[in-house]
């Protein structure tokens, strides 16, 4: 299954490593969900034929697609980009990636406001909700291959956080105190 932790925020050491707390605290695909989270397991070599992910798009909408190879060889001005990923951020629209190769963290806050670090590996899609807090950065294999899923035509601004009065923020935290 997928492995996410709660991250020693005290920790000063490089964002690619994976930061944990000391015992280590794992987070369940079910408290996941309390967020919003969604996460599908799926078979990477198949993308292009998969049934299962053919289905996901059409009951979700997602009929924009395209594909990213994060890495320092292939993206211009790598540097710069992987800290704007970094950087504490919301979107007005969900944020759908599905990693087809290599592997790569998403942070997301809980409803403490708490860092959850997410590891996704081949074959791991998720949904982040339009509105939660989230950051994202490579590992230390400096490599990943993601599928941009995306309902109509795309839109990929960031909103640095604080948001609090961004619409898709305020219907993200009213979501999250009518579902418990
Ligand atoms: C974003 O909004 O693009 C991110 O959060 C980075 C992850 S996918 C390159
Ligand atoms: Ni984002």
């Amino acid at each position: 299954a997928i492995e996410a932790w709660f991250m020693d925020e005290t920790s000063g050491e490089d964002q690619r490593l994976p930061r944990h707390c000391n015992p280590k605290e794992f987070v369940s695909l079910d408290y996941l969900a309390e967020l919003g989270v969604l996460h599908w397991r799926l078979n990477p070599a198949n993308y292009e034929n998969d049934e299962e992910l053919k289905k996901i798009r059409e009951e979700r909408g997602y009929n924009y697609m395209d594909l990213l190879d994060i890495c320092p060889e292939k993206v211009a001005d790598f540097k710069e980009k992987l800290k704007n990923f970094y950087t504490e951020h919301i979107h007005a629209d969900e944020e759908i990636r599905y990693c087809l190769e290599g592997s790569a963290y998403f942070d997301v806050r809980d409803k403490d406001d708490r860092w959850i670090r997410i590891w996704i590996k081949a074959g791991d899609l998720i949904i982040l909700p339009a509105g939660i807090y989230h950051r994202f950065t490579l590992d230390t294999g400096d490599y990943v291959k993601l599928m941009r899923l995306f309902v109509g035509e795309p839109v990929w601004t960031a909103y640095n956080r604080p948001q609090e009065d961004h619409p898709a923020r305020k219907e993200y935290i009213k979501s999250m105190v009518t579902e418990k």
